[in-house]
């Protein structure tokens, strides 16, 4: 390390300096490179990065800015195995996260990452997570070997000295060190010190587990953070859904990774719908704070997308096609002989030659999926045609509606309203989903992923729950807790609800229930449509399948409840009675 380039700095703050200087005399890395956020920074760093084969120039009179990256093929997806929560005791963490007490993991990080960066640079990258000049907002600086995450890091968050900006001398920031040591399953760890608001990621180069404003920041510290300080840190989109007189109403909906939460927030309402519109705020995590009004008001923190490509097509999600055709990080789909990117599920006809996420020839009789079924784009926020002009208001949104969502192909119907603030918390620690290739794991076997956090609940799920119930005290007017499940199958295994954009008409129901516009049908489960007041203008054809959808079969709940025994018995000494209480109402009901 050389004293120059700690001088090169752009940055006062002693803070973050010396800290700087602490991880570059462990990791010892050839150069410091001071990021700024510039154009010009990412012209070069880019140009660096195709040099060294990190990513390679797509067609660019096709795609404009756009890059191709391929990653260790053992290096796809989170790995909540690899993933720890370093707090002080095994209780806090809790039963659904690995848990290592601090200065074992401390050491044992600090060991591997000694000379992790020999012959390597580190990165120094100052970010935002929410609008500049937000109270809600967090300043993280994150340290890294990888010249992909830097790219990365510049779309989904607001990189630069805008951060060190906010920041001024204080050293309230997020400490975040990643190092990809030799890409190694058997060396990776993305360890969390919620105390010490400290990240370190070794042995990985995949998103979820190196972008450490994400996941690591965002959602695990920030959980964490947000029990202390009376917010909520969750893995939600925000939308906000505009009626044809310009009425506008915030909605937040929680659903497990790679279930549709990006293809929801930017849905482009059905022809019937003339005059709606639905703007996106967030694609993936929400930060909520009461405001001084009694309403509760959501930010963004992030500044792009990091969506799920197999399946993106103009029928799933128009808005996220032209939003990727320009300055877009491609990671791990296919490529056409001319440089164009392919994934399963791309609009038009199967191409005849691909070369594979594996870099390998492919043809439509090859075997094996041409994308990786969890092969990633990372685009700007700002490229997507429906982005709502409040995204980088600092005060936020106000929420009307919280909608709990998973993939399940029987019991849970498309759509009902919980009674209350209460009820819909058990609804949203009990839901389940079937596991998708986002994560490590078993695709499609169901699990239970309270409020889609079980990956992300920095502390105790149990003493999450209670967070969420104590958080309705701070809230005067409480957002409404709606649940849906776009994946109901028939017998047949047919999905029973089109969605997409026919969502909107869930999602209009939800906004009239908000706006006190429409009574409900009362069930076991909670409220339902009247038939009358669920609008399904042009779609009569499936009115029969809307029917099946919407059934509840009282032994499939019985079954449901009885599931949801696992989880409970799990957090059972820190479940709050409130939940198990809830439980036994709904066992009354059915
Ligand atoms: C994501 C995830 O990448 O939830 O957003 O895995
Ligand atoms: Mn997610």
């Amino acid at each position: 390390m050389k004293t120059l380039e700690l001088a090169a700095q752009n940055t006062q703050n002693s803070n973050v300096t010396q800290w700087v200087e602490e991880m570059a005399i462990l990791c010892k890395p050839d150069h410091i490179f001071w990021c700024n956020g510039s154009d010009m920074e990412k012209e070069e760093l880019t140009c660096e990065a195709v040099d060294k084969g990190v990513l390679i120039q797509l067609n660019q009179q096709k795609l404009p800015g756009c890059y191709y990256h391929r990653s260790n093929p053992n290096d796809v997806a989170r790995v909540e195995q690899c993933t720890f929560i370093c707090t002080q005791t095994r209780e806090e963490a809790g039963p659904t996260n690995n848990w290592a007490a601090p200065e074992e993991m401390y050491r044992k990080l600090y060991g591997l990452c000694e000379g992790s960066m020999q012959g390597r640079t580190m990165y120094v990258i100052p970010y935002l997570m929410g609008p500049i000049g937000s109270p809600m907002t967090k300043v993280g600086i994150e340290l890294t070997d990888s010249i992909y995450v830097v790219l990365n890091m510049r779309i989904m968050t607001r990189m630069g000295n805008v951060a060190y900006e906010q920041l001024g001398d204080s050293k309230d920031f997020n400490r975040g060190l990643h190092t990809m040591l030799d890409v190694n399953p058997d060396r990776r760890y993305i360890a969390h010190f919620p105390q010490d608001n400290t990240i370190i990621s070794v042995g990985s180069a995949y998103g979820g587990n190196v972008l450490l404003g994400k996941k690591c920041l965002a959602l695990r510290i920030g959980s964490f953070l947000g029990r202390k300080e009376q917010w909520m840190a969750e893995h939600m989109l925000i939308m906000g859904v505009e009626s044809p007189v310009g009425e506008k109403t915030y909605v937040a909906a929680a659903f497990p990774s790679a279930c549709g939460k990006t293809n929801f927030s930017m849905l482009i309402p059905p022809k019937q719908f003339q005059g709606w519109k639905i703007w996106t705020v967030g694609d993936d995590i929400a930060w909520m704070k009461p405001g001084p009004d009694g309403r509760l008001y959501a930010i963004n923190p992030e500044a792009g997308y990091f969506g799920v490509a197999p399946g993106t097509n103009m029928t799933s999600n128009p808005n996220a096609m032209k939003t990727i055709q320009r300055d877009t990080i491609y990671t791990n789909v296919a490529l056409t002989p001319d440089l164009d990117v392919w994934w399963e599920g791309k609009d038009g006809p199967v191409p005849p030659k691909l070369t594979d996420w594996k870099g390998n020839p492919w043809t439509p009789d090859s075997k094996e999926k041409a994308a990786h079924p969890n092969s990633r784009f990372t685009a700007p926020m700002h490229n997507n045609p429906a982005l709502a002009k409040e995204v980088d208001d600092p005060q936020g949104v106000p929420i009307s509606a919280i909608i709990f969502g998973g993939r399940r192909a029987s019991t849970i119907p498309l759509i009902y309203q919980t009674f209350n603030w209460i009820h819909g918390v058990y609804v949203g620690a009990t839901m389940g989903s079937e596991m998708t290739a986002a994560a490590a794991g078993t695709i499609g076997q169901v699990r239970r992923d309270p409020m889609a956090m079980l990956p992300f609940c920095g502390y105790n799920m149990g003493d999450y729950f209670t967070h969420w119930l104590k958080m309705r005290k701070h809230i005067k007017y409480p957002p409404k807790i709606f649940s849906v499940n776009w994946f109901r199958k028939d017998d047949r295994g047919h999905f029973l609800w089109p969605g997409f954009t026919e969502n909107m008409r869930v999602l209009k129901w939800i906004v009239d229930r908000c706006h006190g516009r429409c009574a409900a049908q009362e069930t076991p489960l909670g409220w339902v449509p009247k038939a009358e007041d669920f609008d399904m203008e042009g779609l009569e054809d499936h009115l029969s399948k809307l029917n099946e959808a919407q059934e509840i079969d009282l032994e499939e709940w019985k079954r449901e409840v009885i599931s949801q025994d696992e989880l409970f018995i799990k957090l059972y000494p820190d479940l709050p009675r409130e939940l198990i209480f809830q439980r036994e109402l709904l066992i009354a009901r059915l």
